[in-house]
């Protein structure tokens, strides 16, 4: 971010036509190094009280979408890194990391951060004892979705991004490259049916070294392996202002934390625009009724 409050394309670095063509770009040496070393040590924090289960909001085995169970067999991420009670401040200021923001920005062709919308913070870890895969999905069209209404939903506009952010090497996530920009061929369709987990053509596994996030569209095929093998990986997501529909499914999940009126003191004037702008799009909302889940 320059002092013109403007995203600097340079340091955002960000190849924007593949990012349009494969759905997904991979930038490095996202964090300034003192910053990416408190992230590991306040990861490491989270994590251990989610293990310990002194932290309760936690993706637990078993279950690929929300909402998890309090208990599992073991658990392969922590929600709500910026929630007050984890007392780990420092996830706002990495949530809030001018480089991230600028691609988000570059992503969502915003003029500066100031018209982005706060949304979710999570951890994505190894379980300790117990591999686990997600199946092949598109976050925001449930599976079963004939491929002629798939091809509508797609066509919606963007209204935000999500990123993994790696702390450590990370090659769980498996996608199909420009899959957001079209409907599933009847190949994927049949290949599904058998196996949900099934490879499919011209997949490709994200492979991250520390410190690289993938930024990914939300809606292109993808799936996940986790085995036991140390991951620590921050997910975040990012919407524009003003977009209602997404405020609303960011606090339906019983996330009470992010509408207290406290919840961005001690963030930057960035960071609290951001948060208002969640605010103000939520109360722009007149049916808070539930919708789909993401
Ligand atoms: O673990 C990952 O990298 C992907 C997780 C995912 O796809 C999801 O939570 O919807
Ligand atoms: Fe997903």
């Amino acid at each position: 971010m320059d002092s013109s409050g403007k995203p600097h394309e340079l340091s955002a670095g960000i190849d924007l036509a593949a990012f349009e063509r494969d759905g997904l770009v991979v930038i490095d040496d996202v964090l300034p190094q003192d910053l990416f070393e408190a992230a590991k040590e306040a990861c490491h924090i989270a994590v251990e009280k989610g293990r310990k289960e002194e932290w309760p909001h936690r993706r637990t085995v078993g279950k690929a979408f929300p909402p998890w169970p309090p208990s599992g067999p073991d658990i392969w991420g922590i929600q709500h890194l910026m929630h007050p009670d984890l007392k780990l401040p420092i996830f706002k200021q990495i949530y809030t990391d001018p480089k991230l923001l600028s691609i988000a920005c570059a992503i969502l062709s915003l003029p500066s951060a100031e018209s982005l919308q706060l949304e979710l913070f999570n951890l994505l870890i190894n379980p300790h004892t117990t591999p686990f895969s997600l199946p092949y999905h598109r976050d925001t069209i449930p599976a079963p979705t004939p491929p002629p209404e798939e091809a509508k939903l797609l066509a919606r506009p963007r209204t935000g991004t999500q990123y993994n952010l790696a702390l450590y090497d990370d090659a769980c996530l498996i996608v199909v490259p420009g899959s957001h920009r079209r409907p599933k061929t009847d190949e994927e369709v049949a290949t599904l049916k058998e196996n949900e987990k099934a490879p499919l053509k011209d997949e490709i596994r994200v492979v991250l070294k520390p410190n690289q996030a993938v930024f990914y569209e939300n809606d292109i095929l993808h799936r996940a392996e986790y085995d036991t093998k140390k991951r620590v990986t921050l997910h975040g997501s990012l919407g524009k202002e003003g977009q209602v529909e997404r405020a609303r499914m960011v606090l339906q999940h019983g996330v009470e934390y992010l509408k207290d009126a406290g919840f961005a003191d001690g963030m930057g004037d960035t960071g609290k625009r951001m948060w208002r702008n969640l605010i103000d799009g939520y109360g722009k909302s007149a049916d808070k009724t539930k919708i789909h889940e993401i």
